[in-house]
Protein backbone atom coordinates (compact mmCIF):
# COMPACT_ATOMS: atom_id res chain seq x y z
CA UNK A 1 0.00 0.00 0.00
CA UNK A 2 1.36 3.40 -0.67
CA UNK A 3 2.26 5.65 1.94
CA UNK A 4 1.65 9.02 -0.79
CA UNK A 5 -1.48 11.35 -1.64
CA UNK A 6 -1.55 10.58 -5.22
CA UNK A 7 -3.67 11.86 -8.05
CA UNK A 8 -3.64 9.96 -11.54
CA UNK A 9 -5.74 10.90 -14.59
CA UNK A 10 -7.05 7.91 -16.15
CA UNK A 11 -9.63 9.19 -19.24
CA UNK A 12 -10.66 12.66 -20.28
CA UNK A 13 -13.98 13.31 -22.53
CA UNK A 14 -14.00 17.10 -23.01
CA UNK A 15 -13.19 18.69 -20.17
CA UNK A 16 -14.78 15.68 -18.11
CA UNK A 17 -12.12 13.75 -15.88
CA UNK A 18 -11.81 9.91 -15.08
CA UNK A 19 -9.12 9.62 -12.32
CA UNK A 20 -7.88 8.17 -9.56
CA UNK A 21 -7.01 9.66 -5.75
CA UNK A 22 -4.88 6.88 -4.30
CA UNK A 23 -4.43 7.03 -0.63
CA UNK A 24 -3.00 5.06 2.49
CA UNK A 25 -6.64 3.64 3.32
CA UNK A 26 -7.20 3.05 -0.48
CA UNK A 27 -8.58 4.50 -3.88
CA UNK A 28 -11.35 6.67 -4.91
CA UNK A 29 -12.28 6.42 -7.84
CA UNK A 30 -13.20 9.83 -9.56
CA UNK A 31 -15.63 11.41 -10.12
CA UNK A 32 -16.45 10.51 -6.49
CA UNK A 33 -19.80 11.41 -4.77
CA UNK A 34 -19.01 11.30 -0.63
CA UNK A 35 -21.85 10.50 1.57
CA UNK A 36 -22.25 13.17 4.50
CA UNK A 37 -21.20 11.52 7.98
CA UNK A 38 -21.66 14.76 10.03
CA UNK A 39 -21.70 13.46 13.27
CA UNK A 40 -19.78 9.94 12.52
CA UNK A 41 -22.65 8.24 10.98
CA UNK A 42 -23.70 8.87 7.84
CA UNK A 43 -27.66 9.10 8.67
CA UNK A 44 -30.27 6.35 9.33
CA UNK A 45 -27.22 3.54 7.09
CA UNK A 46 -24.55 0.99 8.86
CA UNK A 47 -21.19 1.72 7.74
CA UNK A 48 -21.12 -1.69 6.17
CA UNK A 49 -24.17 -0.83 3.92
CA UNK A 50 -22.64 2.38 2.81
CA UNK A 51 -19.58 0.94 2.04
CA UNK A 52 -21.71 -1.52 -0.25
CA UNK A 53 -23.10 0.70 -2.59
CA UNK A 54 -19.81 1.77 -3.73
CA UNK A 55 -18.31 4.26 -1.48
CA UNK A 56 -14.55 5.19 -1.53
CA UNK A 57 -14.85 7.98 1.02
CA UNK A 58 -17.03 9.73 3.09
CA UNK A 59 -17.32 13.54 4.88
CA UNK A 60 -17.28 13.74 8.45
CA UNK A 61 -17.35 17.47 9.79
CA UNK A 62 -15.03 19.05 12.16
CA UNK A 63 -17.86 21.55 13.93
CA UNK A 64 -20.05 18.87 15.08
CA UNK A 65 -17.31 16.41 16.22
CA UNK A 66 -15.34 19.43 18.04
CA UNK A 67 -18.24 19.93 19.96
CA UNK A 68 -19.62 16.40 20.67
CA UNK A 69 -17.49 13.60 21.29
CA UNK A 70 -14.92 16.22 21.54
CA UNK A 71 -11.88 15.58 19.10
CA UNK A 72 -9.65 15.06 22.39
CA UNK A 73 -11.99 12.03 23.07
CA UNK A 74 -11.92 10.85 19.56
CA UNK A 75 -7.69 10.88 19.19
CA UNK A 76 -8.24 9.27 22.36
CA UNK A 77 -10.75 6.11 21.27
CA UNK A 78 -8.40 5.50 18.30
CA UNK A 79 -9.28 8.33 15.89
CA UNK A 80 -12.59 8.64 13.42
CA UNK A 81 -12.34 5.35 11.50
CA UNK A 82 -11.98 3.08 14.67
CA UNK A 83 -14.57 5.23 16.51
CA UNK A 84 -17.29 4.92 13.86
CA UNK A 85 -16.20 1.30 11.93
CA UNK A 86 -15.49 2.97 8.75
CA UNK A 87 -11.78 2.13 7.33
CA UNK A 88 -11.89 3.65 3.92
CA UNK A 89 -10.59 7.56 3.40
CA UNK A 90 -12.70 10.27 5.31
CA UNK A 91 -12.56 13.77 3.87
CA UNK A 92 -13.93 16.59 6.70
CA UNK A 93 -14.90 20.10 6.10
CA UNK A 94 -12.76 22.75 8.23
CA UNK A 95 -16.06 23.59 10.34
CA UNK A 96 -16.14 27.38 8.88
CA UNK A 97 -19.13 26.72 7.06
CA UNK A 98 -20.93 24.87 9.74
CA UNK A 99 -20.11 27.42 12.08
CA UNK A 100 -21.93 30.28 10.08
CA UNK A 101 -25.17 27.98 8.92
CA UNK A 102 -25.76 26.34 12.20
CA UNK A 103 -24.66 28.78 15.15
CA UNK A 104 -26.91 31.92 16.31
CA UNK A 105 -23.79 33.42 17.81
CA UNK A 106 -20.78 34.02 16.09
CA UNK A 107 -17.67 36.27 15.02
CA UNK A 108 -15.03 36.42 12.77
CA UNK A 109 -11.86 38.11 12.90
CA UNK A 110 -8.52 37.81 11.56
CA UNK A 111 -7.44 35.74 14.34
CA UNK A 112 -10.40 32.81 13.35
CA UNK A 113 -14.36 32.55 14.20
CA UNK A 114 -15.66 33.01 17.89
CA UNK A 115 -18.84 31.19 18.34
CA UNK A 116 -21.19 29.49 20.60
CA UNK A 117 -22.22 25.86 20.63
CA UNK A 118 -25.86 25.08 18.91
CA UNK A 119 -26.02 22.24 21.20
CA UNK A 120 -25.29 23.78 24.41
CA UNK A 121 -24.08 27.59 24.40
CA UNK A 122 -20.70 27.07 24.80
CA UNK A 123 -18.16 29.21 23.91
CA UNK A 124 -15.44 27.84 21.36
CA UNK A 125 -12.71 29.77 18.76
CA UNK A 126 -11.79 28.16 15.30
CA UNK A 127 -8.46 29.29 14.23
CA UNK A 128 -7.08 27.77 10.83
CA UNK A 129 -4.21 26.40 13.66
CA UNK A 130 -6.83 24.77 15.29
CA UNK A 131 -8.90 23.70 12.59
CA UNK A 132 -6.46 21.73 11.25
CA UNK A 133 -5.31 20.68 15.02
CA UNK A 134 -8.84 18.99 15.18
CA UNK A 135 -8.84 17.43 11.56
CA UNK A 136 -5.44 15.61 12.61
CA UNK A 137 -6.82 14.22 16.15
CA UNK A 138 -10.01 12.97 14.24
CA UNK A 139 -6.53 11.27 12.08
CA UNK A 140 -9.26 12.58 8.53
CA UNK A 141 -7.49 11.40 5.34
CA UNK A 142 -8.43 14.82 3.53
CA UNK A 143 -8.49 17.95 5.11
CA UNK A 144 -10.16 21.69 4.37
CA UNK A 145 -8.55 24.88 5.21
CA UNK A 146 -10.75 26.85 7.20
CA UNK A 147 -12.43 29.16 4.62
CA UNK A 148 -15.55 32.07 4.77
CA UNK A 149 -17.97 30.66 2.90
CA UNK A 150 -19.13 33.93 1.42
CA UNK A 151 -23.19 34.86 1.60
CA UNK A 152 -24.76 35.45 -1.28
CA UNK A 153 -25.67 37.85 -2.52
CA UNK A 154 -22.59 39.88 -1.96
CA UNK A 155 -20.87 42.83 -3.75
CA UNK A 156 -17.75 42.45 -4.97
CA UNK A 157 -16.45 44.59 -2.20
CA UNK A 158 -17.64 42.14 0.45
CA UNK A 159 -16.14 39.17 -1.89
CA UNK A 160 -13.16 40.50 -2.23
CA UNK A 161 -12.87 41.29 1.83
CA UNK A 162 -13.90 37.68 2.29
CA UNK A 163 -12.03 35.96 -0.31
CA UNK A 164 -8.95 37.44 1.24
CA UNK A 165 -9.30 36.50 4.34
CA UNK A 166 -9.88 33.05 3.47
CA UNK A 167 -6.75 33.20 1.21
CA UNK A 168 -4.77 34.16 4.48
CA UNK A 169 -6.71 31.46 6.48
CA UNK A 170 -5.44 29.15 3.88
CA UNK A 171 -2.02 29.70 4.16
CA UNK A 172 -1.62 29.66 7.83
CA UNK A 173 -4.02 25.97 7.72
CA UNK A 174 -0.65 25.16 5.16
CA UNK A 175 1.94 25.77 7.95
CA UNK A 176 0.11 24.12 10.47
CA UNK A 177 -0.65 21.06 8.61
CA UNK A 178 3.28 20.87 7.54
CA UNK A 179 4.14 20.50 11.30
CA UNK A 180 0.84 18.27 12.45
CA UNK A 181 0.00 15.97 9.54
CA UNK A 182 1.11 12.00 9.06
CA UNK A 183 2.27 10.93 5.56
CA UNK A 184 -0.33 10.18 3.29
CA UNK A 185 -2.36 13.04 4.50
CA UNK A 186 -3.77 15.45 2.65
CA UNK A 187 -4.91 19.40 2.64
CA UNK A 188 -7.28 20.91 -0.09
CA UNK A 189 -7.34 24.62 -0.43
CA UNK A 190 -10.81 26.08 -1.41
CA UNK A 191 -11.63 28.75 -3.99
CA UNK A 192 -14.02 31.19 -3.07
CA UNK A 193 -15.06 34.96 -4.76
CA UNK A 194 -18.65 34.31 -4.68
CA UNK A 195 -20.20 35.10 -8.45
CA UNK A 196 -17.29 37.23 -9.41
CA UNK A 197 -15.63 35.48 -12.72
CA UNK A 198 -12.50 37.47 -11.48
CA UNK A 199 -11.88 37.20 -8.03
CA UNK A 200 -12.70 33.66 -8.62
CA UNK A 201 -9.64 33.48 -10.99
CA UNK A 202 -7.85 35.33 -7.97
CA UNK A 203 -8.90 32.79 -5.54
CA UNK A 204 -7.55 30.01 -7.68
CA UNK A 205 -4.39 31.20 -7.87
CA UNK A 206 -3.90 32.61 -4.93
CA UNK A 207 -3.98 28.83 -3.46
CA UNK A 208 -1.95 27.12 -6.76
CA UNK A 209 0.69 29.85 -5.67
CA UNK A 210 0.83 28.58 -1.64
CA UNK A 211 0.16 24.87 -3.22
CA UNK A 212 -2.12 22.53 -2.17
CA UNK A 213 -2.64 18.30 -3.31
CA UNK A 214 -6.32 18.97 -4.30
CA UNK A 215 -8.62 21.85 -4.95
CA UNK A 216 -12.04 22.91 -3.50
CA UNK A 217 -14.85 25.00 -5.18
CA UNK A 218 -16.35 26.37 -2.12
CA UNK A 219 -19.33 29.27 -2.03
CA UNK A 220 -21.46 28.21 -4.51
CA UNK A 221 -24.99 26.36 -4.17
CA UNK A 222 -25.84 29.11 -1.68
CA UNK A 223 -28.27 30.53 -3.56
CA UNK A 224 -26.90 31.40 -7.17
CA UNK A 225 -28.96 29.04 -9.00
CA UNK A 226 -27.94 26.59 -11.40
CA UNK A 227 -26.95 27.97 -14.66
CA UNK A 228 -24.67 30.44 -12.44
CA UNK A 229 -23.13 27.76 -10.36
CA UNK A 230 -22.29 26.10 -13.70
CA UNK A 231 -20.68 29.01 -14.90
CA UNK A 232 -18.38 30.08 -12.05
CA UNK A 233 -17.54 26.12 -11.79
CA UNK A 234 -15.78 26.16 -15.88
CA UNK A 235 -14.42 29.20 -14.93
CA UNK A 236 -13.03 28.40 -11.72
CA UNK A 237 -11.83 24.76 -12.75
CA UNK A 238 -9.80 26.56 -15.72
CA UNK A 239 -7.41 28.55 -13.29
CA UNK A 240 -7.05 25.05 -11.39
CA UNK A 241 -3.73 22.51 -12.28
CA UNK A 242 -5.29 19.64 -14.40
CA UNK A 243 -2.76 17.08 -12.15
CA UNK A 244 -4.51 17.97 -8.99
CA UNK A 245 -8.09 16.87 -7.71
CA UNK A 246 -11.53 19.24 -7.92
CA UNK A 247 -14.00 19.21 -5.36
CA UNK A 248 -17.30 20.97 -5.87
CA UNK A 249 -18.56 21.24 -1.73
CA UNK A 250 -22.27 20.30 -0.93
CA UNK A 251 -23.40 19.86 -4.28
CA UNK A 252 -25.91 18.63 -5.53
CA UNK A 253 -29.03 17.18 -7.62
CA UNK A 254 -27.95 14.63 -9.99
CA UNK A 255 -27.91 17.60 -12.70
CA UNK A 256 -25.81 19.64 -10.78
CA UNK A 257 -23.62 16.74 -10.27
CA UNK A 258 -23.74 15.95 -14.22
CA UNK A 259 -23.15 19.46 -15.04
CA UNK A 260 -20.47 19.81 -12.85
CA UNK A 261 -18.44 16.77 -13.97
CA UNK A 262 -18.83 18.27 -17.10
CA UNK A 263 -16.57 21.53 -16.28
CA UNK A 264 -13.92 19.05 -14.86
CA UNK A 265 -15.17 18.20 -11.46
CA UNK A 266 -13.80 15.24 -9.67
CA UNK A 267 -15.56 15.23 -6.18
CA UNK A 268 -18.95 16.10 -4.61
CA UNK A 269 -20.40 15.72 -1.05
CA UNK A 270 -23.86 16.67 -0.39
CA UNK A 271 -26.94 16.06 2.59
CA UNK A 272 -29.39 15.70 -0.45
CA UNK A 273 -29.51 11.75 -0.74
CA UNK A 274 -29.53 10.88 2.97
CA UNK A 275 -31.82 13.73 3.96
CA UNK A 276 -34.25 13.97 1.29
CA UNK A 277 -34.63 9.89 1.92
CA UNK A 278 -35.89 10.75 6.41
CA UNK A 279 -38.14 12.89 4.18
CA UNK A 280 -39.77 10.45 2.12
CA UNK A 281 -38.34 11.34 -1.22
CA UNK A 282 -36.19 8.74 -3.51
CA UNK A 283 -34.09 9.36 -6.25
CA UNK A 284 -34.76 6.84 -9.13
CA UNK A 285 -33.42 6.27 -12.63
CA UNK A 286 -37.06 7.40 -13.52
CA UNK A 287 -36.50 10.36 -11.79
CA UNK A 288 -37.50 11.76 -8.07
CA UNK A 289 -40.16 10.20 -5.82
CA UNK A 290 -41.99 11.42 -3.14
CA UNK A 291 -43.48 8.11 -1.36
CA UNK A 292 -45.65 10.49 0.76
CA UNK A 293 -47.79 10.80 -2.21
CA UNK A 294 -51.26 8.70 -2.13
CA UNK A 295 -50.61 7.72 -5.65
CA UNK A 296 -48.35 5.24 -3.88
CA UNK A 297 -50.40 3.57 -1.53
CA UNK A 298 -51.07 0.66 -3.52
CA UNK A 299 -48.46 0.52 -6.35
CA UNK A 300 -47.07 -2.95 -5.66
CA UNK A 301 -44.06 -2.22 -8.03
CA UNK A 302 -40.14 -2.16 -6.97
CA UNK A 303 -39.32 1.59 -5.84
CA UNK A 304 -36.55 1.38 -8.43
CA UNK A 305 -36.50 -1.42 -11.53
CA UNK A 306 -33.31 -0.13 -12.59
CA UNK A 307 -31.29 -0.60 -9.60
CA UNK A 308 -29.79 -3.25 -8.17
CA UNK A 309 -29.47 -1.69 -4.50
CA UNK A 310 -31.56 -4.35 -2.07
CA UNK A 311 -33.88 -1.12 -0.61
CA UNK A 312 -35.05 -0.15 -3.99
CA UNK A 313 -36.58 -3.90 -4.21
CA UNK A 314 -39.26 -2.81 -1.64
CA UNK A 315 -42.60 -1.81 -3.51
CA UNK A 316 -43.38 1.24 -3.46
CA UNK A 317 -46.89 1.06 -1.84
CA UNK A 318 -44.56 -0.35 1.71
CA UNK A 319 -42.51 2.59 1.50
CA UNK A 320 -45.62 4.26 1.21
CA UNK A 321 -46.50 3.36 4.49
CA UNK A 322 -43.05 3.17 6.46
CA UNK A 323 -43.25 6.99 5.66
CA UNK A 324 -46.78 7.88 6.20
CA UNK A 325 -46.22 6.07 9.56
CA UNK A 326 -43.02 7.81 10.57
CA UNK A 327 -41.10 4.14 10.59
CA UNK A 328 -37.42 4.56 11.26
CA UNK A 329 -36.95 1.45 8.59
CA UNK A 330 -38.36 3.88 5.69
CA UNK A 331 -35.98 6.98 6.52
CA UNK A 332 -33.00 3.37 6.46
CA UNK A 333 -34.66 2.04 3.13
CA UNK A 334 -34.89 5.15 1.13
CA UNK A 335 -31.36 6.67 2.39
CA UNK A 336 -29.72 3.13 1.46
CA UNK A 337 -31.58 3.49 -1.99
CA UNK A 338 -30.66 7.32 -2.58
CA UNK A 339 -27.41 6.61 -1.26
CA UNK A 340 -26.60 3.62 -3.50
CA UNK A 341 -28.45 5.74 -6.61
CA UNK A 342 -25.69 8.71 -6.17
CA UNK A 343 -23.43 5.93 -6.44
CA UNK A 344 -24.40 4.25 -9.42
CA UNK A 345 -24.74 7.49 -10.42
CA UNK A 346 -20.59 7.81 -10.26
CA UNK A 347 -20.18 4.71 -11.97
CA UNK A 348 -22.09 5.28 -14.99
CA UNK A 349 -20.48 8.54 -14.53
CA UNK A 350 -17.15 7.10 -14.82
CA UNK A 351 -17.71 4.86 -17.59
CA UNK A 352 -19.52 7.13 -20.18
CA UNK A 353 -15.70 9.15 -19.34
CA UNK A 354 -13.81 6.29 -20.22
CA UNK A 355 -16.01 5.44 -23.48
CA UNK A 356 -15.70 8.72 -24.83
CA UNK A 357 -19.53 9.35 -24.34
CA UNK A 358 -20.07 11.36 -21.20
CA UNK A 359 -22.15 13.68 -23.77
CA UNK A 360 -24.80 11.45 -24.31
CA UNK A 361 -25.05 9.90 -21.21
CA UNK A 362 -25.54 13.60 -19.98
CA UNK A 363 -28.05 14.36 -21.87
CA UNK A 364 -29.74 11.02 -21.26
CA UNK A 365 -29.82 12.45 -17.71
CA UNK A 366 -31.40 15.33 -18.74
CA UNK A 367 -34.21 13.50 -20.25
CA UNK A 368 -34.79 11.70 -16.94
CA UNK A 369 -33.91 14.36 -14.68
CA UNK A 370 -34.52 17.76 -16.40
CA UNK A 371 -31.51 19.91 -16.97
CA UNK A 372 -31.74 22.11 -14.25
CA UNK A 373 -33.38 20.27 -11.77
CA UNK A 374 -36.84 20.37 -9.54
N1 LIG B 1 -16.79 26.07 2.42
C1 LIG B 1 -16.66 24.98 3.25
N2 LIG B 1 -17.56 24.01 3.27
C2 LIG B 1 -18.63 24.10 2.45
C3 LIG B 1 -18.82 25.17 1.57
C4 LIG B 1 -17.86 26.23 1.55
O1 LIG B 1 -17.92 27.22 0.82
C5 LIG B 1 -20.03 24.93 0.90
C6 LIG B 1 -20.67 25.80 -0.12
N3 LIG B 1 -21.58 25.11 -0.93
C7 LIG B 1 -20.52 23.71 1.38
N4 LIG B 1 -19.66 23.23 2.31
N5 LIG B 1 -15.60 24.92 4.06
Amino acid sequence: MTKDFTFRLLARDGAARRGEIATPRGPIRTPAFMPVGTAATVKAMFPETVEATGADIILGNTYHLMLRPGAERVARLGGLHRFMHWEKPILTDSGGYQVMSLSKLRKITEEGVAFQSHIDGSRHMLTPERAVEIQCLLGSDIQMVLDECTPFPATRDEAKRSLDLSMRWAARCKTAFAEMSKPGQALFGIVQGSTYPDLRKESAGALVEIGFPGYAIGGLAVGEGHETMVEMVGITTQFLPEDKPRYLMGVGTPQDLIAAIGQGVDMFDCVMPTRSGRHGQAFTWAGRCNLRNSQYAEDETPLDAESSCPAAQYSRAYLHHLVKSGEMLGAMLLSWANIHFYQELMARARTAIEVGEFDDFSKEMGRRYGDTGP
